[in-house]
C-alpha cells in the first residue's frame, strides 16, 4: 500500500458536526429490543478529565453498537450540579454558584461533543435547576410523608473546614471528612434522617439476585448494610425501679460465662448516673477522646446485673462504662464474656484484675481445663457445667435452647441487627436542595403542600463564607404554617446531593414531565437498567442510596419492576482508574515536571539538567505529581477516534488504565491503514457487486480467507455484548485488517469477497471510530457508486468446511512430498500431472521421469515412474 497522507484530527473534524446530530436511525427497530445504558453523571467541575474521557467513551462504543444492532438505546446524560465543590469555587471567585455551574456545563458539553460521545440531550437532567430539585422536594416529601423522613438530634459528624455536618459514610476511619480530609468534630444537633434502616433487610436480601454485579460491590454493600442475626438478652438491676439493661449478643450460647456487662458511654443508664457521679463524669470527659479500640473502663458503683437464666437470686454481674461500646449499634451494651471473645478478654484483663475467666463451652463437656489458652471463641464445642440444664448440649443446640427459654420467661428474643444507619440528609449549606418543610409552633414540621413546589433556592449575592447564608435571609425563612396559618419558620438546611443522584435514573426515562418526577410507565417500562458503568468509589453510597430510593418508590407504587424487588440497576460495570506517567528524580525524590525531561536520540528518557534517568511508575493523576493528562490535547493531536481506540486498547475496562499518550502511535497507524486500505481496493476500479453474497463454493483459500472474517466477527460481537472486552476487540480490528491487506496483495481471493470483508471491518469499528468508519464508508460508496448502511451490524455468516485437502505424494512406493489442492484436484488427472510435474518438489522425485502409472486413491497420489 502506497503510504498516504492522512490526517485522523482533520477527518474527525469533518465529521464531528454531522455524528454530532446524533446517532443514525437503525434500520430495524424491535419494540422488544430496548437497552437501558446508563453512566454515571458527573459533577460538572469544569473540565472533563481522562476518567470521564474513559468511562464516556465505553458508553458511547456500546451505545453505537447496540443502536447498529437494533436496540431502541437509552443513553441519556446529565449535571449532578448541587454540592460543596461548586459551592467552595463559587466562594473563592465570589460568583453565583448557578453562573459557575452553568459555565461549567456548557464546557464540558463541547468537550464531550469534542470526543464524539453521543448522548441522548434531549433527556439531558441538571440536579441544581428548580425543575429537577421541585421533584427531588416532592420525593422528599414522599418519604415524610410515609413516616420515613423525620427529624432527630444527634451527635453528628461535624467537619470544621466545610462547615457542615457529614454522614457517617462520608468520614473515613481515620475520623477525617471525605472532602475536606479535616479531623470530624462530634456536635449535638437537631438534623433530618431518611429511614434507610428500614429497608435494610431487603437492601441485603436482594444483593442475592444482581447476578450481574461484581462480588467485591456486593461484598462492600453487604458489609455496610451489615445484617447479623442474634438474640436480645435482658439484665435485670438490683435497682429494682430502674429498666432493665438489654444486650445484643450474636452467641447466646455463651451466656452462662458472662462476667460483666458494657454500657456505651451514651447510654441512658449512665446518662444518668453521670447526673450525681462526678468521677464518672471526667472519666466520661476523658472517653470522648480515647480511641475505638481502648479497654478503658470505669466500674458503675452500688449497681449489679441478675443474669436472666441464672438460678441464684444474686446480683452478681459487675457493670462498667466502656468506651468500646459502640453508642449506635445494637442496644449500646454488651455482656461480657472473658472467655469467649477477643474484646471482652482484652477488657478484662485491663479492667477486671484478680478474676478468672469462666468459660461456659468446653471440649467434652466436662473439663474446662482443656482451653488453657483462653479466650476460646470457636463456634463448636459442648456446653459445661456452669450452663445448669444446657450443660451437655453442643453450641448449636444450646444457642437455640436459651434463646428459647429467654423467649419463654421474658426475658429475650431473636433479633436482626444492622450495622446501617439511618441516612442524615441534613446540610448546612446554600448549593443544595432546600428541604421542603415549614416549622410551625403549633403544628410541628409541616410539608410544604405539593403546589407550592418547588422551594426556590435564594439568589444570594456574594457568597463570602462557608456556612449557610439561608438562615440569616428573612425572606426566605418567614413563612405561614401550610397547616393553621400562624406565621412559621422555614427549614434551612438543604439535602445531600446524594439524594439528588438517588432518582436522576427515573427521571431520564421521562425527562419533559412538568407534573411528576416521572410517569409509572415510562419508568417501568424502561427500568431497571440494563448497564450502569461508574467508578467504584461509588460502590456503597450512592448504589446504596439509589437502591433505596428505587425500592421505595416501587413500594408506594411508583414503578414496577418484573422481578418484584424494585433493584435499579440489573448490570453493574466499575470502570478502573486512570493512572498518570509518574517522572520522580532519583536522587531528590523530587516529581518531575514533563518539560524537565527529554527524549534523546536512542530513545532514552533523561533529565535535561542532570542527565539522568528519571524513576517512571505510574500513579494516581495528580496536580502535585504533574502526571496529569488532558483528554482535550490528546484529541486535538491524535483525532478522536485515535483517542478512543487508544483508551480501549490499553487495558480491560475494569482494570487500571496506565495512561502513555506516546503509545498511541500503534492505533493511529491502524486507522490510517484502514482509510488506505479503502482507497488502494477501491483504485481496483472493479465493478463490485452491491448485491453480492458469499458464494456457495469458494477456492480453499477463500474459505480460510472467509472463515478467518467470520471468527473475527464473532469475537468482536461477543465482546460487545457479553465480555465488554473492549480491549480485544480493537487487537481483533487490527487483525482483521492485516487479513484483509494479505488477502488484497495475495491476488488469489476475488476482489468481492475481500470487498465483502473491508464492510465488515468498517461497520465494526464504527462503535469505537465513527468517523474513521464513515470516512472509510464514504470513499468506497464514493469511488465504487454505490453504498451500503454503515448503520447496520454485519450480520454472522456460517464457517464453511475446508474444502483443502493435503495429498501425500507418493513417488515408486516412497512418501516424498505432500500438496494442498481442492478435493477436485484429482478429478482430472492430466491437471495432475502438469501441476505436481511442475512443483518445485515434483521436479526434484519426478523430475523427466518417464511416468508409467499414476493411481489416485483417497488422500494418496502414487507415481510410478522409470
Ligand atoms: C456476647 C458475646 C460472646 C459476643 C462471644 C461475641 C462473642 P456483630 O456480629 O457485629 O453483630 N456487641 C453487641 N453490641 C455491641 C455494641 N454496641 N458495641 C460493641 N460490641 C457490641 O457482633 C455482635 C457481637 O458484638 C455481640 O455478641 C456482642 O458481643 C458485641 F463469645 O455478645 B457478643
Ligand atoms: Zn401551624
Amino acid at each position: 500500500l502506497a503510504p498516504k497522507e492522512v490526517s485522523l484530527v482533520e477527518i474527525g473534524h469533518k465529521w464531528k458536526a454531522k455524528v454530532l446530530k446524533g446517532v443514525p436511525p437503525p434500520k430495524v427497530t424491535h419494540e422488544e429490543k430496548k437497552m437501558y445504558l446508563l453512566t454515571m453523571f458527573p459533577y460538572p467541575s469544569g473540565s472533563l478529565h481522562i476518567g470521564h474521557l474513559r468511562v464516556y467513551t465505553i458508553t458511547d462504543a456500546l451505545n453505537r453498537f447496540y443502536r447498529l444492532n437494533g436496540y431502541q438505546v437509552l443513553h441519556p446524560m446529565g449535571w449532578d450540579a448541587f454540592g460543596l465543590p461548586a459551592e467552595n469555587a463559587a466562594i473563592e471567585r465570589r460568583i453565583d454558584p448557578a453562573v459557575w455551574t452553568k459555565q461549567n456545563i456548557a464546557k464540558m458539553k463541547q468537550q464531550l461533543s469534542t470526543m464524539l460521545a453521543n448522548f441522548d440531550w434531549d433527556r439531558e437532567v441538571t440536579t441544581c435547576s428548580p425543575e429537577y430539585y421541585k421533584f427531588t422536594q416532592e420525593i422528599f416529601l414522599e418519604l415524610f410523608k410515609h413516616g420515613l423522613a423525620y427529624q432527630k438530634d444527634a451527635e453528628i459528624n461535624w467537619d470544621p473546614v466545610d462547615k457542615t455536618v457529614l454522614a457517617n459514610e462520608q468520614v473515613d476511619a481515620q475520623g477525617r471528612s471525605w472532602r475536606s480530609g479535616a479531623i470530624v468534630e462530634k456536635r449535638k444537633l437537631n438534623q433530618w434522617f431518611l429511614g434507610i434502616t428500614k429497608f435494610a433487610h431487603s437492601l441485603q436480601k436482594d444483593l442475592g439476585t444482581l447476578k450481574e454485579w461484581p462480588q467485591n460491590v456486593k461484598t462492600m454493600q453487604k458489609n455496610w448494610v451489615g445484617e447479623s442475626h442474634g438474640t436480645e438478652v435482658h439484665f435485670s438491676l438490683s435497682q429494682r425501679a430502674l429498666q432493665p439493661v438489654k444486650v445484643f449478643t450474636t452467641r447466646v450460647e455463651t451466656l452462662f460465662s458472662v462476667q460483666y456487662l458494657a454500657l456505651a458511654i451514651d447510654h441512658p443508664l449512665v446518662q444518668e448516673a453521670s447526673l450525681t457521679d462526678l468521677e464518672l463524669q471526667s472519666f466520661l470527659d476523658l472517653a470522648k477522646s480515647l480511641p475505638n479500640d481502648s479497654k478503658e473502663g470505669f466500674l458503675l458503683k452500688g449497681i449489679r446485673a441478675h443474669n436472666p437464666l441464672s438460678h441464684s437470686t444474686q446480683f452478681e454481674i459487675p457493670i462498667f462504662v466502656a468506651p468500646y461500646v459502640l453508642s449506635g449499634y445494637g442496644h449500646g451494651a454488651v455482656m461480657g464474656c472473658p472467655a469467649h471473645d477477643e474484646r471482652d478478654f482484652a477488657f478484662w484483663e485491663q479492667s477486671m484484675p484478680g478474676i478468672s475467666p469462666l468459660p461456659s463451652i468446653t471440649h467434652n463437656g466436662c473439663n474446662t481445663e482443656r482451653f488453657s489458652q483462653l479466650p476460646y471463641t470457636k463456634k463448636s464445642g459442648i456446653l459445661g457445667p456452669s450452663a445448669a440444664e444446657f450443660a451437655g448440649m453442643d453450641v448449636n443446640q444450646a444457642a437455640q435452647k436459651i434463646a428459647e427459654e429467654l423467649e419463654r420467661v421474658g426475658k429475650g428474643k431473636s433479633t436482626t441487627n444492622y450495622r446501617l444507619r439511618d441516612w442524615l440528609i441534613s446540610r448546612q449549606r446554600y448549593w443544595g436542595a432546600p428541604i421542603p418543610i415549614i416549622h410551625c409552633e403549633s403544628c410541628g414540621p409541616v410539608a410544604v403542600p405539593k403546589e407550592d413546589l418547588p422551594v426556590m433556592l435564594p439568589k444570594v449575592h456574594s457568597l463570602a463564607t462557608k456556612g449557610n447564608p439561608l438562615k440569616n435571609m428573612a425572606e426566605f425563612v418567614d413563612a405561614k404554617c401550610p397547616s393553621c396559618g400562624s406565621p412559621a419558620k422555614r427549614e434551612t438546611d438543604t439535602m445531600d446531593t446524594f439524594m439528588d443522584s438517588s432518582w436522576y435514573f427515573f427521571r431520564y426515562t421521562d425527562p419533559k414531565n412538568i407534573k411528576d418526577p416521572f410517569s409509572h410507565k415510562a419508568a417501568s417500562e424502561n427500568l431497571p437498567v440494563d448497564l450502569y458503568i461508574g467508578g467504584i468509589e461509588h460502590a456503597i453510597l450512592h448504589l446504596l442510596y439509589s437502591r433505596f430510593i428505587s425500592k421505595f418508590l416501587a413500594s408506594i407504587g411508583k414503578w414496577e419492576d418484573k422481578q418484584g424487588t424494585g433493584e435499579p440497576f440489573k448490570k453493574l460495570v466499575t470502570q478502573g482508574m486512570v493512572h498518570g506517567k509518574t517522572l520522580v528524580d532519583p536522587t531528590t525524590g523530587r516529581f518531575l515536571k514533563p518539560d524537565e525531561v527529554e527524549t534523546t536520540s536512542c530513545s532514552d528518557v533523561i533529565i535535561k539538567e542532570t542527565g539522568q534517568k528519571p524513576t517512571i511508575t505510574y500513579e494516581k493523576m495528580s496536580k502535585s505529581k504533574y502526571n496529569g493528562a488532558d483528554p482535550d490535547k490528546c484529541i486535538e493531536s491524535h483525532g478522536p477516534d485515535a483517542t478512543r481506540a487508544h483508551i480501549l486498547f490499553q487495558a480491560p475496562i475494569s482494570d487500571v488504565l496506565s495512561w502513555d499518550e506516546t503509545k498511541i502511535v500503534g492505533v493511529e497507524r491502524w486507522l490510517i491503514r484502514t482509510v488506505n486500505l479503502s482507497e488502494a481496493i477501491c483504485s481496483n476500479c472493479f465493478e463490485f457487486d452491491s448485491e453480492y453474497v458469499v458464494p456457495a463454493t469458494l477456492s480453499g483459500e477463500e474459505v480460510v480467507f472467509h472463515n478467518k472474517v467470520q471468527k473475527l466477527l464473532e469475537s468482536i460481537t461477543l465482546s460487545f455484548s457479553d465480555s465488554l472486552s473492549l480491549n480485544t476487540v480493537i487487537s481483533d480490528y487490527m487483525k482483521l485488517t492485516n487479513l484483509i491487506e494479505a488477502a488484497h496483495n495475495s491476488q488469489n481471493i476475488s476482489l468481492n469477497l475481500i470487498m465483502n470483508a473491508l464492510k465488515i471491518l468498517i461497520t465494526s469499528m464504527y462503535p469505537v471510530a465513527p468517523t474513521v468508519a464513515e470516512e472509510a464508508c464514504d470513499i468506497l460508496s464514493k469511488k465504487l457508486s454505490w453504498s451500503w448502511n454503515l448503520y447496520e451490524w454485519p450480520s454472522m455468516q456460517a464457517i464453511r468446511q475446508n474444502a483443502q485437502v493435503r495429498y501425500n505424494v507418493v513417488v515408486n512406493g516412497k512418501m516424498r512430498f505432500t500438496h494442498c489442492a481442492d478435493k477436485s484436484f484429482i478429478d482430472d488427472r492430466e491437471c495432475v500431472i502438469k501441476t505436481l510435474t511442475d512443483s518445485p518438489a515434483g521436479k526434484k522425485y519426478i523430475g523427466d521421469k518417464v511416468i508409467r502409472n499414476l493411481i489416485l486413491k483417497n488422500k494418496v497420489i502414487s507415481f510410478v515412474v522409470e
